[in-house]
């Protein structure tokens, strides 16, 4: 039966790149679900859109001295077009600093104001007086009440996702300045969880929650048995949504109050776009409301947002909230300030047309009960030992011989064997294993379902050997071919939510586009005899070693920059005042020849073009240069060092040198731009 369905995907911040935590946490399984309403006949609106306000934006606007504004130009462009590219289907991708979403988020909060849904209190609150800002959210860390962790946040604990405020933290420290942060009074208006809390009871502990997710309803009932309290809903920062009521000036609300109310802008948007009405997606009492989010996003989308709502009181509530835990990559946590990740952008540049691969990785390894890592030996393992040798390879087998035997006419059959029967009966149950899994959010086992059809198949064709039978048994061979093009075509239709790319392929190759989902599980013949299919193509590839590699040296290359970052650096040397450093007098000089000190493994004998001779210098670099490659090069030499024997040689002067962020030893040369570190004499 046809149903309506508002699908929503975590509003990302833009302040970086998606990366595949995202995707497989919220976007994949997003698009799998939508796809899949889609194509069973419900009417769906999926809706996502860059969360443009919160601290997050503002720090990395800091960070680099630019407007936040144009933080979030840059990061919206970049999101929503790897989104495309990606083949996520979101029926809208709009952005929280869109007018109707200002104006939506502005109209909600005065309805509330108007119904005395608020408490409005003078608080102190946390300052630093050095940065004269209120310290909120991102802007303060410290540690969490709750687990300990160190570097918890105003607002949320990263480490146990605990949602607290500000004031709970032990330790606090501005993440600005540094500085421990006084208290400073300030007026706010909070949202009074507590006023929901019997509610809140009822609907997710006592109601028919239950069929969440363990690790979400957990989350919920954790935060239910502590007790709820109020939330300020309003924030002392400059970037936001005005605060619209009389005292709210120079106050923002708070992003999290915002953002969710962007998925209701988002539909708006969009409706008014396709002409149509936005109400019944947000308040027909049938319409099934789901949020696709990670896990530490829980608690604002099944305690705060639904309090919300509950408060305005014309909205429905969620019906499922199916959040995952968290994708680690290569055996460690995801992070976007270690460069920690797989960007999409750089994965579609790096795997032209691979999309499906990814999407079929991040979703056979889907972090859906508990987090999960993602390898790149196990993306190319998906690649190869499954989409390219069971999925592409039965495929490829089907279309060459229908083509080859047929000149790509389907084959009238004959009659059909037990084998036969008890296969295309397999077949028709297929939608329904699926359904089933989808139904609950497994998109793992779905995603693995599909892959048993083609293993099914791969092994019909292995087993009935079409290309022996094809010289003695002319009829007997187009039931197999038939049969197993039946296969094919309803492969067409149940990959599309999982690997949309290839199915348009593969319906293109098939030339056949007639089935819907149903069909699958209804029709008995789901491609006729006679029909022209096109030529062979290639769905997949398989994924070379060196691909591979490449991608294991990039994040190589992170891992040391990182290291770098936190080598303690050699603290600087005593203060010399001007005279003394005119005493010194370098040159620019050319090294013309360079020997091995016999016995001395550190020492190379050097003859240096000075510019006003020609001398012997002793240099202590042998470990680091070979005796062949100094020689040409351009070095900066201290020239008036008093003379010193070092292995009974004279050397008259001295090379300078430094050392890389990696500590390597190199020249400071004058045509070298890689010299950072200060100069240190060898
Ligand atoms: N912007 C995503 C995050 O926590 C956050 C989601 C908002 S959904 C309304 O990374
Ligand atoms: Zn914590």
């Amino acid at each position: 039966m046809s149903k309506r369905y508002t699908i929503t995907a975590a509003l990302p911040y833009t302040n970086g790149p998606i990366h595949i935590g995202h995707l497989a946490g919220v976007y994949v399984p997003g698009d799998i679900y939508a796809r899949y309403k889609r194509l069973t006949g419900n009417d769906v609106a999926f809706i996502c859109g860059s969360d443009e306000h919160g601290v997050p934006i503002t720090i990395k606007a800091k960070k680099e001295g630019v407007s936040p504004q144009e933080i979030v130009d840059r990061y919206h462009k970049i999101i929503k077009d790897s989104f495309v590219d990606f083949g996520i289907t979101f029926d809208n991708y709009s952005r929280t600093s869109a007018k109707i979403h200002h104006d939506t988020a502005s109209q909600f909060f005065k309805t509330l104001y108007d119904k005395n849904e608020f408490v409005e209190e003078v608080s102190e609150q946390l300052y630093d007086a050095e940065a004269n800002q209120f310290l909120a959210d991102r802007f303060v860390v410290g540690t969490c009440p709750k687990c300990g962790n160190e570097e918890s946040y105003g607002d949320q604990c990263e480490k146990c996702g605990t949602s607290h405020n500000a004031t709970d933290l032990i330790n606090p420290k501005s993440a600005i300045t540094g500085n421990i942060p006084t208290l400073k009074e300030t007026k706010h208006w909070f949202l009074p969880l507590n006023k929901h809390e019997q509610f809140l009871k009822e609907w997710i502990l006592k109601g028919h929650k239950k069929d969440w997710k363990s690790n979400v309803y957990g989350q919920c009932k954790s935060w239910l048995d502590d007790g709820l309290r109020p939330r300020a809903v309003t924030r002392d920062l400059d970037w936001g949504i005005p605060v619209p009521v009389p005292g709210g000036e120079g106050k923002v609300l708070y992003v999290w109050f915002d953002a969710p109310i962007g998925y209701i802008s988002a539909t708006k948007e969009w409706a008014a776009r396709e002409g149509k009405d936005w109400e019944p997606y947000w308040k027909d009492q049938d319409t099934k409301l789901v949020h696709f989010i990670g896990k530490d996003n829980i608690v604002f989308h099944c305690i705060i947002f639904p309090a919300m709502l509950k408060a305005e009181g014309s909205y429905i509530l969620p019906d499922n909230v199916p959040a995952n835990e968290f994708l680690n990559l290569e055996g460690n946590k995801l992070s976007t300030s270690k460069n920690w990740a797989v960007w999409l952008p750089d994965y579609l540049k790096d795997f032209p047309n691979k999309q499906d691969v990814l999407r079929y990785a991040l979703t056979a390894n889907a972090p859906e009960t508990k987090d999960n890592d993602f390898t790149w030996n196990d993306f190319q393992a998906r690649n190869n030992n499954e989409l390219v040798a069971i999925f592409g390879n039965f495929i490829n087998r089907v279309v060459v011989l229908t083509n080859k035997y047929y000149n790509g006419l389907v084959p009238t059959p004959s009659d059909f064997s037990t084998i036969d029967q008890e296969t295309l009966a397999a077949i028709k149950a297929y939608p329904s294993v699926m359904e089933s899994a989808l139904e609950r959010y497994r998109f793992r086992e779905a995603s693995q379902e599909l892959m048993n059809l083609a293993r099914l198949g791969n092994k019909y064709l292995a087993d009935e050997e079409p290309w022996k039978l094809v010289k003695i048994d002319e009829v007997r061979t187009k039931t197999i071919m038939f049969i197993a093009l039946q296969i094919a075509s309803a492969l067409a239709t149940l990959s599309e939510p999982f690997l949309p790319f290839t199915s348009t392929k593969l319906k293109g190759i098939l030339n056949s586009d007639a089935n819907k989902w149903e069909d699958i599980s209804t029709k008995d013949i789901l491609i006729s005899a006679n029909h022209q299919i096109g030529k062979g193509e290639l769905l997949f590839s398989k994924i070379e070693d060196t691909e591979i590699q490449a991608q294991l040296d990039k994040l190589e290359a992170s891992k040391k920059t990182n290291e770098a970052a936190k080598k303690v650096v050699e603290p600087q040397k005593e203060t010399i005042n001007f005279d003394d450093f005119t005493k010194l007098d370098i040159r620019v000089g050319t090294i013309l020849e360079a020997e091995k000190m016999p016995k001395a493994k550190k020492l190379l004998v050097l003859k240096v073009d000075t510019g006003i001779d020609v001398r012997t210098i002793v240099s202590g670099i042998a470990e680091s240069f070979t005796a062949e490659e100094v020689v040409g090069k351009k070095v900066t030499v201290l020239v008036n060092l008093a003379p010193r024997a070092l292995r009974g040689v004279e050397s008259q002067g001295m090379i300078l040198m430094t050392e890389t962020p990696e500590g390597k030893l190199v020249f400071v040369n004058p045509d070298d731009a890689n010299v950072t570190n200060g100069l240190h004499i060898s």
